[in-house]
């Protein structure tokens, strides 16, 4: 092998190796699908360039060599079979493996039909062999039913030869096998199929059709030609035929068995002259000497025998002398042309191919990443602009939730604030009135007590009682006053609170729920209830009545009066008591006041805290979107930076890509 081949053979491995990891990253990244291209696509691509072979068609008439050829080319030794007839002849394909073995495939039924109809007709050679050569395997009990559609491994050499030898010698089922699978562990053929084909004119036409196939998929075609009939008719109707298609630098021409040619530079100067030959169908072949190679493929499966230390058998040596005979050493590869052989062949494999699978592969690796880094472009700046968008909501829900928050603050501070003051007013006013009012019926009464002890005159007590008389009844009058100027002040107190939640709230935005317009009915309610409350004590009806009743018992008083002393002290003690009555009395009136209004305010305070409540509810529900969104942003901005960077890394990783596709360009060119 040449330094460039080796060269791109590395090269070949290297970029190769590369793509692969290319389209291993595509796969697991979030890239795909993108554009057009999906993940199948990509795998298809990974899987044909990790099956992607180099096909090589070895053809030629029968007996040319080319299994001989093969044997030396591939495997150092004898080990595809000459076949010996042109009904047991078999399309077999070499591949690499990690270790030798043979499998053979059988007609497919609608072939094996094909090629039975085809026989009945056929009146020539072919024909008659073939049906006795299928009339002797079913003799045998070997029934073509059971093997048709089917791949069987085999089990070495030995076996190989019931598929493959003619009947005569053992080989039952030969003539059942359309295709013999060998695998071999040749490394310098590791990425090459290698397909020998039968002769040439094919009289099966299935085997015909198949080696077109191959023929066709084939990036070189070796065609091998018998030196000492070099372009006969038949190798001139096949090479016209069937490759004319094949490109010239796909083609190499082996002219085989020069050891038999009497002088191969006659064979040259006949091959020299076929370029002006009267045919045009010859003259046409004659344009392909430029990739010929004139070989001895016996000569060098002996010497390769020979470098493996295999001995040589009664065949190969038998060979070696009539190969002898002629005084040239064969097995030189110098002389027995293989060198130049391998040379062309490796030429036009890598040359034609090589470069184009590379070529291919960058081509769809490039758009794979034009359409990756467009969409990815794409997702981009739709991620900007959704950042944008989020980033904006979270500050306009910061705010709302802040203008709430600040409000409500605002309004319980108030609130607080106004109940603490409304309830020391109240407190003020009536607990003011209580110790006024007691104060005032303790004088009266002591003073009454005081003249009851002191005076003897009965004139004068009455005189006293009078005034007793005159005064509760003013004071009656007074709380009474007193109640009804506390019961004003309540309400002014209550009102002006209400008043203050409702322009704390306008000052601040807050709209209440419906919840709070109803509560406004509500004050109203207990605006009027409060009143009744507070004009009922300050009627003071009972107190009115408990005063009657005191001077009633004064009354009695006055008619005991002159009655012996113990009988003044009990009246005076019942005088004592009637004034703890009165004075507990009013306590509890104005207790029950106190305590009616408190309840109120405390009620008040209730629902405002409803109110409020549902505010701080809003205002959580806020909070809770602003997290999700600030979280949405953050995941956005995440996603954003990733993306970029990805984006990055595929652009450096296509430049990169750019130039090795510069370097399978330059590689097809040299
Ligand atoms: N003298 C000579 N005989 C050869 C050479 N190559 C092949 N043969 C013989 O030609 C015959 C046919 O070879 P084979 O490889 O089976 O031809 P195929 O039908 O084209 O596959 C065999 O007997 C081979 O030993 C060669 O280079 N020199
Ligand atoms: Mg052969």
């Amino acid at each position: 092998m040449s330094q460039e081949q080796a060269r791109f053979l590395d090269e070949y491995a290297r970029k190769r190796t590369h793509y692969e990891a290319i389209y291993e990253r595509l796969l697991t990244s979030a890239y795909l699908p993108c554009g057009r291209f999906t993940r199948e696509d990509v795998q298809e691509k990974l899987s044909s360039l990790r099956a992607n072979r180099f096909v090589v068609a070895v053809c030629g008439q029968m007996k040319a060599g080319k299994s001989t050829l093969l044997n030396a080319l591939v495997f150092g030794r004898p080990v595809l079979p000459s076949e010996a007839t042109v009904t047991t002849a078999k399309i077999t394909v070499l591949q690499h493996a990690d270790r030798e073995g043979f499998s053979v495939t059988f007609y497919e039924p609608e072939e094996w039909r094909e090629l039975c109809e085809r026989a009945e007709r056929d009146e020539g050679e072919w024909g008659r062999a073939f049906r006795a050569e299928v009339d002797k395997a079913v003799r045998t009990g070997a029934h073509p039913e059971t093997y048709m559609g089917r791949v069987l491994p085999v089990d070495g050499y030995e076996e190989l030869m019931t598929y493959a030898a003619t009947p005569d010698l053992g080989g039952v089922l030969s003539p059942y096998v359309k295709e013999i699978r060998v695998d071999h562990t040749n490394e310098q053929f590791k990425d090459v199929l290698i397909v020998d084909t039968p002769g040439t004119e094919d009289p099966n036409q299935v085997r015909e059709r198949l080696t077109k196939d191959w023929i066709k998929q084939a990036d070189a075609v070796v065609y091998v030609i018998y030196a000492s009939q070099a372009f006969n008719e038949a190798d001139i109707v096949f090479l016209n035929k069937y490759l004319r298609h094949v490109p010239p630098d796909g083609r190499v021409l082996a002219v085989n068995k020069i050891d038999l040619a009497t002088d191969i530079e006659v064979v040259k100067r006949w091959v020299a002259s076929l370029k002006t030959h009267d045919r045009p169908a010859v003259r046409n072949v004659a344009g392909e000497t430029g990739s010929m190679a004139y070989v001895c493929s016996l000569g060098q499966l002996i010497s390769e025998l020979r470098k493996r230390g295999l001995p040589l058998g009664d065949w190969e040596q038998e060979q070696l002398e009539i190969l002898e005979c002629d005084g040239v050493d064969w097995t030189d590869p110098e002389k027995n042309g293989f060198p130049i052989l391998r040379k062309k062949i490796e030429e036009r494999l890598l040359a034609r191919k090589g470069a184009a699978i590379l070529r291919s592969h960058a081509t769809f690796i490039e758009s794979v990443g034009r359409e990756a880094v467009q969409e990815m472009e794409n997702d981009i700046l739709r991620l900007q602009e959704d950042l944008r968008l989020t980033e904006m909501e979270v500050d306009d829900l910061k705010k709302q939730s802040e203008a709430i928050r600040s409000t409500i603050a605002t309004l319980a501070a108030t609130i607080g604030d106004r109940r603490k003051r409304l309830a020391r007013e109240i407190k003020k006013n009536i607990g003011g009135g209580e110790t006024e009012i007691h104060q005032k019926i303790y004088n009266i009464f002591e003073k009454v007590r005081n003249k009851i002890l002191t005076s003897d005159s009965k004139k004068v007590i009455e005189n006293h009682l009078w005034h007793l008389a005159k005064e509760l009844l003013q004071l009656k009058d007074s709380i009474a006053k007193d109640l009804q100027t506390v019961a004003e002040e309540v309400e002014q107190n209550i009102r002006n609170f209400v008043d203050d939640i409702w322009n704390i709230a306008e000052q601040n935005g807050v709209t209440f729920s419906k919840d709070f317009f109803l509560l406004e009915i509500d004050y109203m309610t207990f605006h009027r209830e409060l009143h009744e409350t507070i004009t009922n004590a300050a009627s003071v009806h009972h107190i009115q009545q408990e005063v009657s009743d005191s001077l009633s018992i004064l009354d009695k008083f006055l008619d005991w009066f002159g009655k012996p002393k113990n009988t003044i002290g009990k009246t005076y003690n019942s005088l004592t008591a009637r004034q703890e009555i009165v004075k507990e009395l009013i306590d509890r009136k104005i207790r029950s006041v106190i305590n009616e209004c408190d309840k109120a305010i405390e009620q008040l305070q209730k629902k405002v805290n409803i109110a409020l409540s549902d505010h701080a509810k809003r205002c959580e529900t806020l909070a809770e979107r602003e997290n999700q969104a600030a979280k949405r942003r953050d995941d956005l901005a995440a996603q954003l930076r990733w993306k970029e960077s990805e984006k990055a890394a595929l652009e450096r990783w296509f430049s990169e890509l750019r130039t090795g596709v510069t370097g399978a360009a330059g590689c097809e060119r040299a």
